[in-house]
């Protein structure tokens, strides 16, 4: 029997997503003919690293409770069973198309925990419009103009892997390794347009985002200004309701009353 440490979670911020970029035209060259984007999708520490505002979490080594993350990739690509068992836990590939990857992380077996599998939708293109100029059209025999630099896509996720009654072999690691915590402001002016995701935070941008207390803070509001709206609708539901009882009877009434 495992001794445990009873009546403890430890909580562990992790994200999990991808950024992307359109290849170069000369890129493009040396990848197959269809591939117009390279993307990486990681599993990483939540915290991103102070001073390298292009990179999205990994301020944290995360092998001390992740062993090993599975990326299942689609079918289209060779060998579609990706299995990283080091960090940095990512893949990074060259492709055309959009799609689910699921992703199967490992705990050390320290921590007596079970496999987990998340599900990442490969982002390659924006959400939203973007005020980026569109892509340009290849000119047939054309001098290519040097284009600008385009923004990398981003789409992360934040979650908390949650270790409760932790072995206390495996309570010592932990506590070894606190996480970098969240900043509590944004400290990334051109942070993104985010969007809700029930079971977790989700931020897509342009740009390298940056998970902060302050946009949880953002997503706890806008979770609790739908909840606000939905009782409210409920409540004119159940008023239309009760008049429409209402109605009912007075018509039941007069059907009695002509029948009489
Ligand atoms: C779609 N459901 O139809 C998606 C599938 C597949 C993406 C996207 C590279 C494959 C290869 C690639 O981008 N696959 O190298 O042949 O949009």
């Amino acid at each position: 029997m495992t001794e445990r440490v009873r009546g403890v979670s430890v909580h562990r911020p992790i994200i999990y997503g991808n950024y992307s970029v359109l290849l170069t035209p000369t890129e493009r060259g040396s990848a197959p003919p269809d591939h117009t984007h390279r993307w990486t999708v990681a599993v990483r520490s939540a915290a991103s690293p102070e001073g390298k505002a292009d990179q999205t979490g990994g301020a944290d080594d995360i092998n001390y409770f992740i062993k090993r993350v599975n990326f299942k990739l689609h079918e289209t690509y060779p060998q579609p069973n990706r299995s990283i068992e080091a960090p940095p836990f990512e893949v990074t590939e060259t492709g055309w198309g959009e799609f689910d990857i699921p992703i199967r992380i490992t705990f050390v077996s320290e921590s007596g925990e079970k496999a987990i599998t998340l599900l990442h939708h490969l982002k390659l293109h924006p959400w939203i419009p973007s005020t980026a100029p569109p892509d340009p059209a290849p000119v047939a025999g054309a001098l290519a103009a040097p284009t600008p630099p385009r923004d990398p896509i981003h789409a992360w996720q934040y979650d908390e892997i949650v270790f409760t009654d932790p072995p206390t072999a495996f309570m010592k690691i932990l506590l070894e390794h606190p996480p970098t915590p969240l900043p509590k402001i944004k400290r990334r002016p051109a942070n993104p347009p985010h969007v809700a995701h029930p079971a977790s935070l989700a931020v897509t941008a342009r740009g390298a985002p940056e998970f902060s207390l302050a946009l949880e803070k953002e997503e706890a509001d806008r979770l609790e200004a739908a909840r606000k709206a939905l009782v409210e609708q409920s409540e004119r539901m159940r008023e239309e309701l009760i008049e429409t009882e209402k109605e009912l009877e007075q018509v039941k009434a007069r059907v009695a009353e002509l029948d009489a």
